[in-house]
């Protein structure tokens, strides 16, 4: 057992250059695995691997669910990377042999409405605000441009109010917290564009009978890192006062069960860093603040991930306890998981509560409104897919996921309202 915590360290200090943050960074040959644990052993070697060299990127944490890990590895590791995988008895799988292969696809459109905003390609910061501007512009009377505040950088982080009355609920989104999930904010400007112009009856009702708040793109510097440098960015972009690894992961810095039960780390370095502190980074203060400021109004808040095809519900911060309204909260997660199961795509998504069926996750943005505003319906959904793409998915399956989140929310908001949590 020694030998092979030996091996680790050894594999970590093997790799301890420092990747240059110059021109945009390219992933040729790296690879991602999904790793099956057995053990508490292989789970301690995987993240020790994981947490002290950059040559490692987790693109899904241990998951109790599947007991898997997936993990982006650096080509120049592979070799020792599959030693140790040997050694310590880890199965394994390759579920994308070449990442840039994924990025270079990506950008290839997959539609026709390539010139024009669509939904067949991913967008920038500045066309998806565009975008939005011209979306104020084009339904002045029942759109509200809303500010939730500054990034770290400087950025403007914007939210449209969808609203065609007074005295309706609220509905909040929050989307794009991990930069590097790009699906979300295109699944946010495909919802936000259905309540404005579909005519089905069902969207028509979703739209006018509720006040929705929605925040396209919340985590606007990370976002952009990781249309300019790193595709595979993650975290805000505020740098470490006394550590060289630059920003915290937006959904582990709300101060709610801040720290607690290992649901996030200390480590600068972590994709999964808290923060030095509970709302360390501006854009969860501003977040937090803007969600006090309007608690009175809204009644369900929904947080937009990928990847893993999830509908999480609180708590996030403990898998000991569950909250009161546990059975309610699932009986709506499995609306929205039928709803979607049903369409001709026949995609399988999986409902129940974040710590018990993914893994402990402190400081969300979810389970600070759970907890802390009282908002009694609030999940986390994780879109397409299961790995083969992760968070490259294909500009052609942009469409179906929207189209799945939109037959998925309409259930989901069904059952709400049926349950009494929203009128
Ligand atoms: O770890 C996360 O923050 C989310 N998964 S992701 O792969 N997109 O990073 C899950 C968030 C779980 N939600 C709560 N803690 N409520
Ligand atoms: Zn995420």
């Amino acid at each position: 057992m020694r030998f092979i915590w030996l091996f680790a360290s050894l594999v970590v200090l093997a790799s301890a250059a420092t990747i240059k943050d110059t021109a945009k960074l390219r992933f040729d040959n790296h690879s991602v695995f999904k790793l099956k644990i057995s053990n508490k052993l292989q789970l301690a070697i995987v993240n020790k691997l994981c947490s002290l060299s950059e040559k490692y990127d987790i693109w899904k944490d241990y998951e109790e669910y599947s007991k898997e890990v997936h993990v982006m590895v650096n080509p120049a590791e592979l070799n020792r990377f599959q030693i140790l995988l040997k050694l310590a008895g880890i199965s394994n799988e390759v579920l994308i042999p070449n990442v840039q292969k994924l990025i270079d696809d990506e950008q290839v459109p997959s539609g026709r409405d390539s010139s024009t905003f669509g939904w067949t390609r991913y967008y920038e910061l500045d066309e998806i605000e565009a975008w939005l501007d011209s979306i104020f512009a084009a339904y002045p009377s029942v759109t509200e441009e809303f500010t939730v505040g500054q990034s770290y950088e400087g950025r403007r982080i914007r939210g449209i109010k969808i609203s065609h009355g007074t005295n309706k609920r609220g509905i909040f989104i929050e989307s794009n917290i991990h930069a590097r999930e790009w699906i979300t904010s295109a699944s946010a400007t495909y919802f936000i564009n259905e309540l404005l112009t579909s005519q089905d009856t069902e969207v028509r009702n979703l739209a006018e009978s509720y006040d929705w708040y929605i925040v396209p793109v919340f985590n606007v510097d990370g976002f952009e890192y990781s249309h300019t440098k790193n595709r595979m960015w993650r975290k805000t972009r505020q740098p470490h006062a006394t550590n060289s690894c630059i920003g915290v992961d937006g959904n582990r810095n709300f101060d709610s069960h801040w720290m607690e039960n290992n649901g996030a780390s200390d480590n600068p370095c972590s994709e999964t860093f808290a923060g030095d502190v509970a709302f360390s980074e501006p854009e969860a203060k501003a977040l937090s603040e803007y969600l006090i400021s309007i608690q009175d109004k809204f009644d369900v808040y929904l947080s937009f991930h990928s990847y893993g095809q999830w509908l999480l519900s609180p708590y996030g911060h403990s898998a000991e306890e569950l909250p009161e309204n546990y059975d309610d909260l699932q009986e709506i997660g499995t609306a929205f998981v039928d709803a979607i199961q049903n369409m001709v795509y026949g995609t399988t998504y999986v409902r129940g509560s974040t710590a018990t069926t993914l893994y402990v996750a402190s400081g969300s943005s979810v389970d600070w409104v759970f907890n802390e505003l009282d908002k009694k319906v609030a999940y986390t959904i994780e879109y397409r897919d299961t790995g083969r793409y992760g968070f490259v998915l294909p500009p052609a399956q942009i469409k179906p996921n929207c189209e799945e989140l939109m037959t998925g929310m309409i259930a989901l908001i069904k059952k709400t309202n049926e349950l009494g949590y929203i009128v």
